[in-house]
């Protein structure tokens, strides 16, 4: 039987706007998932369920993720800050609740972008950037094309249905990716090329909005870490600034529903190649393996709240503190199985010309290197070759071996 397409947007959608050295990833004690996710106390659970959609169903297993606050990291809340950490360092995932997170005055939050630190507005933005996502995908296959840039040996652009591989045997994916380049949008590289409704200045206005407010998070984010980490002041900050040029990019990913009984995924397990991942879902579908577990669990998307998690370049830097979590996305489970999905990603990665090696400054860190035995001489690549081997690994006739991150023997294909 076949399955009927709907958008996941529904009817009452708002209109509104290795390489080199290996890593080991040992399980660690996953205290936070033997238990719930702290809810931050007393929502009802219908503000986190996107009413217009199918039901994700209760009979799946799902990770049960920390729930951390935008609100209480402003506030420099200490248990919100420790949350931060034990999250970042134990699966390397979490739901960031983005309701409510705009700072008032506070001195310490005027760094590069931080204007922009504001969640209800980024998810105004997501709100908008998934109709317009909409637009981008349906315009005809030989339309999208034109802007595959592969050959190019670029990245951005679109790459079509089944254009990627999820395994080193082949296998072709089902997913459509649109990915635009932050500097293009913010003018700091020449513009691409793209399709008219890309071009269209008010979306790309909505575009900038959005990858400024999400870089604007990653930037909160990566000060915790590095005072965590006890990194000289702003070291990581230095490496991922928000006019600097890097290969940080927001991704539409969409995948159309399967035909009953076949179970091919839109993207294969992989872990992130930048540092900080913001994604947007309101499908299910996105899958974790959690650290020791044989069994894949759903991240059940939470309305008001994305997605946060780790990268490759993260746990480089510290030597595998930070973990990036391995992933992939299935069919979403369910009657949402009969639905399009798509997500949004904002991808921030380290700037271009930064060399992906242990960070100097911190004793946390050399104490973990010199843990792990002092490993093998690090390969010396640049933020920017390292995406490009990796992203070109991945599409169909790469180079799989060469697409690899740190996920090492975890990799279960
Ligand atoms: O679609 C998703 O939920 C995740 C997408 C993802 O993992 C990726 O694009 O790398």
């Amino acid at each position: 039987m076949s399955q009927t397409a709907t958008s996941q947007l529904g009817t009452s959608a708002i209109a509104a706007p290795a390489s080199g050295g290996s890593y080991p990833a040992p399980a660690p004690e996953l205290h936070h998932l033997k238990q719930e996710p702290s809810p931050g106390g007393d929502q009802n659970t219908d503000d986190l369920t996107f009413q217009d959609l199918p039901p994700f169903p209760d009979d799946v297993p799902t990770a049960p993720l920390l729930r951390l606050s935008l609100k209480k990291l402003l506030n420099r809340d200490p248990e919100e800050e420790s949350n931060l950490w034990r999250a970042c360092c134990d699966v390397g995932f979490f739901y960031l609740d983005l309701r409510d997170g705009s700072p008032s005055k506070r001195d310490s939050f005027h760094e590069d972008g931080d204007g922009e630190l504001n969640g209800d507005g980024l998810l105004k933005d997501a709100e908008a950037l998934f109709q317009l996502g909409e637009k981008v995908f349906t315009l005809p296959d030989e339309e999208k094309l034109k802007y595959d840039m592969k050959d190019q040996g670029s990245y951005f652009g679109y790459k079509g249905l089944g254009a990627g591989v999820i395994d080193s045997k082949g296998t072709r994916d089902r997913n459509e990716f649109y990915n635009t380049s932050k500097d293009d949008l913010l003018g700091i590289s020449k513009r691409l090329l793209a399709p008219p409704v890309l071009q269209d200045e008010g979306n790309r206005t909505l575009l900038k909005s959005y990858m400024q407010r999400s870089h604007a998070i990653v930037s909160l984010i990566l000060g915790q870490l590095n005072t965590q980490l006890g990194l000289p002041a702003e070291t990581l900050q230095s490496l991922h600034r928000l006019r600097g040029k890097s290969g940080d990019q927001v991704r539409w990913v969409r995948a159309p529903p399967q035909q009953m009984g076949e179970q091919i995924k839109a993207l294969g397990e992989h872990t992130d190649f930048g540092s900080v991942t913001i994604l947007f879902n309101r499908l299910g579908g996105l899958q974790i393996l959690p650290p020791g577990s044989d069994e894949w669990c759903y991240v059940k998307p939470l309305k008001g709240h994305c997605v946060v998690n780790m990268g490759d370049a993260l746990v480089k830097f510290t030597s595998g503190i930070l973990r990036s979590n391995i992933h992939r996305v299935v069919s979403p489970p369910g009657q949402q199985g009969n639905s399009t999905r798509m997500s949004l990603v904002y991808f921030a990665r380290p700037e271009d010309e930064v060399v992906l090696k242990v960070l100097q400054g911190s004793e946390m860190i050399d104490e973990k290197w010199r843990q792990q035995g002092s490993p093998v001489e690090e390969e010396q690549i640049t933020a920017k070759e390292w995406i490009l081997r990796r992203a070109m690994g991945r599409r169909a006739g790469g180079d799989w071996a060469k697409g690899g991150g740190t996920e090492g023997d975890r990799m279960k294909q």
